[in-house]
């Protein structure tokens, strides 16, 4: 007996140190943007008015809070001391490096939060959720245990949900979360294929430019303690590693039976299509959307996120939507792709566009900033209401950003002890506004 579900999302709120401190390499945008000035205030507003667009279309849309930051309990482990603002003033000066990955925003990113099973999947018939370690990046490595706390109070129901500590913090586990992970299906609340990407081998020596971000080995654990049915694990292509793709879904984006992909996602393109065909069985039949590199050259692919959509049902409609990046409009070749696949009688109907160019500057598109949950009407019920973005949580999360966020942030701000005193202030009228209860941060538990 299946449930029926829904695809709901969860978008990580984007926090008041929202910057470009270059701190990924492979990232392009990252490297590229390194240094200018960023607009935190933007920032969380294109990221609300992104959530409210999902909201308004039918979908669930919940919101995931921003971290501490700057992360003042991390460079006291480093050995600073003395009071919060002499730790940081003190970390920049003999330690900047370690001081910018406290202040980084990133867990705004949150399809990098966890890996999700749905219950239809699971074993036990709960919503599993591994927060991921993101251990290739320093200022990344920061956020699972605070991913965690969040995912407690918006799932908090053991019946239903189990939440799990992230897999060791160690190289050959690394993991990256959702980003790695496209399930397939019929329908969202019967048993999918889930297609996990990953880079390198743990035991294998890495030699690309770039790291590989994704192990092997952290997949298959994934899978295990999840309890995971229909999996398919499948190699990232190290020629989109070198291209500059960090992640699977910056050139692969599934939804339903679709698996819309550039030719460069995976090492074995043949291999990986017949393994889906085969775990899908004769539930469903995979529709592949392959975009070659002739009509559209992964470069342009990465800097226009063409693929880091969010490729969405909306309720009551037959064929998907496509919800791109205006980078998206901005490319020639990717748009001629983009309005091609609305024009062919294929299975994405439409394309949209939002702005979420603060984010896009840093490397995370539409599809990097909402981490999807697929959740049974029952499932739906047990989240925290305090959490799911409505007309008036927009409003008056808005109203917050607009009164505590700055307009112009550059990377040498980061070390004003002001901003960790206003982005603590901001935090904590946000545990109100979300109804997350006293000592959800480091800093209100003393
Ligand atoms: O991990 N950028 C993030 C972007 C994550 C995008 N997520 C997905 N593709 N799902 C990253 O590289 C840059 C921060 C800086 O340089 O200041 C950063 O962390």
């Amino acid at each position: 007996m299946t449930s029926p579900a829904i695809e709901a999302n969860a978008d990580g709120l984007i926090g008041p140190t929202h910057s470009y401190a270059g701190l990924s390499p492979g990232n392009l945008a990252s490297s590229l943007n390194a240094g200018d000035a960023s607009n935190p205030r933007a920032a969380v507003l294109q990221g609300l008015d992104k959530m409210k667009r999902l909201a308004d279309l039918g979908l669930p849309q919940f919101v995931l809070p921003p971290h501490e930051r700057p992360d003042i309990r991390f460079l006291r482990s480093l050995g600073f001391a003395g009071s919060d603002g002499a730790v940081l003033e003190r970390a920049w000066k003999d330690a900047p490096s370690f001081a910018a990955a406290a202040c980084s925003a990133s867990p705004m990113w949150a399809a990098n939060a966890a890996t999700v099973t749905p219950s239809a999947d699971a074993a036990d018939g709960r919503v599993h959720f591994t927060p991921a370690n993101l251990v290739t990046n320093l200022h990344r490595s920061l956020e699972h245990a605070q991913t965690k706390r969040a995912l407690d109070a918006l799932f908090p129901d053991p019946e239903r949900f189990a939440v799990h500590d992230a897999l060791p913090s160690v190289s050959h586990l690394a993991d990256e979360g959702a980003a790695n992970h496209v399930r397939l299906c019929a329908d969202h609340g019967e048993p999918g294929v889930n297609l996990l990407v990953w880079g390198r081998e743990a035991w294998k020596h890495w030699q690309g430019q770039y790291p590989a971000r994704q192990t092997r080995e952290a997949s298959e654990s994934l899978a295990r303690r999840h309890g995971a049915s229909g999996v398919v694990l499948v190699r990232q292509s190290k020629a989109a590693i070198a291209g500059g793709t960090f992640h699977n879904d910056v050139v692969c984006v599934g939804a339903l039976q679709t698996l819309f992909f550039h030719d460069l996602a995976f090492e074995d393109t043949a291999g990986t299509k017949a393994a889906i065909r085969a775990a899908a069985a004769d539930r469903f039949e995979p529709i592949f959307v392959e975009v070659p590199s002739t009509d559209l050259p992964l470069a342009d692919a990465i800097s226009s996120y063409l693929f880091n959509s969010m490729l969405v049902q909306i309720p009551g409609e037959d064929r998907l939507t496509l919800i791109c990046p205006t980078e998206t409009r901005d490319n020639p070749r990717s748009h001629a792709v983009a309005e091609q696949l609305a024009a062919s009688n294929g299975p994405i109907g439409r394309v949209e566009y939002v702005d979420v160019r603060q984010s896009m500057r840093n490397g995370g598109g539409p599809a990097c900033l909402r981490l999807r949950v697929v959740l049974t009407e029952a499932e739906q019920a047990a989240t925290n209401p305090a959490m799911r973005m409505t007309d008036a949580l927009h409003a008056r999360l808005s109203a917050w950003g607009e009164k505590h966020y700055r307009d112009r942030l550059s990377p040498a701000d980061l070390a004003d002890p002001a901003l960790l005193d206003e982005s603590r202030a901001a935090l904590d009228e946000l545990t109100g506004l979300l109804g997350l209860g006293g000592g959800f941060y480091p800093f209100q538990r003393g």
